[in-house]
């Protein structure tokens, strides 16, 4: 079985609401195993650097200040083809387009505050893990 980490992250928005703990259920109870996870604040940098990808985007202005609005909860996230089946768990990025049983559609609020992120392709994955994480704070997963 080959085995994959990806990286997700409950934005703002769930937080606030107090829905980690859903959320983390139900991620577990689709397979994933949470190997790392940490609750933080990201500085409007920490934002800019990790949404680089969209900085040329007419909502980048917004999406970063939305992320840094609150607290959010980091974690890595490991499985059978972690990379596309988290997505797969999160759903559409507007949750009015997500598929029934998604975290987003249950969840999210609107397609900026959509409730997760996950990673997209397993090296942003690996980038995405490196930028918030160390090593030291990755453990091998129970087999
Ligand atoms: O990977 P995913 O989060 O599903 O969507 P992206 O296209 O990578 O966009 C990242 C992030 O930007 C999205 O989760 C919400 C926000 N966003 C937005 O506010 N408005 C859009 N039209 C597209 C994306
Ligand atoms: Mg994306």
């Amino acid at each position: 079985m080959i085995m994959e980490r990806t990286f997700s992250i409950i934005k703002p928005d769930g937080v606030k609401r107090n829905i980690i703990g859903k959320i983390l259920a139900k991620i577990e109870e689709s397979g994933l195993r949470v190997v790392a996870t940490k609750t933080m604040h990201m500085s409007r940098r920490e934002a800019e650097q990790f949404y680089a990808v969209h900085s040329a985007r007419p909502f980048f202005g917004e999406l970063c200040e939305y992320m840094t609005s609150g607290p959010v909860v980091v974690s890595v996230l490991e499985g059978k083809n972690a990379v596309a089946s988290y997505r797969e768990l999160m759903g559409a990025t507007d949750p009015s387009k997500a598929s029934k049983g998604t975290i987003r559609a249950e969840f999210g609020l609107s397609i900026g505050e959509n409730t997760m992120h996950g990673s997209d392709t397993l090296e942003n994955a690996a980038i995405e893990v490196a930028y918030f994480f160390s090593g030291t704070e990755l453990v091998n997963s129970a087999k």
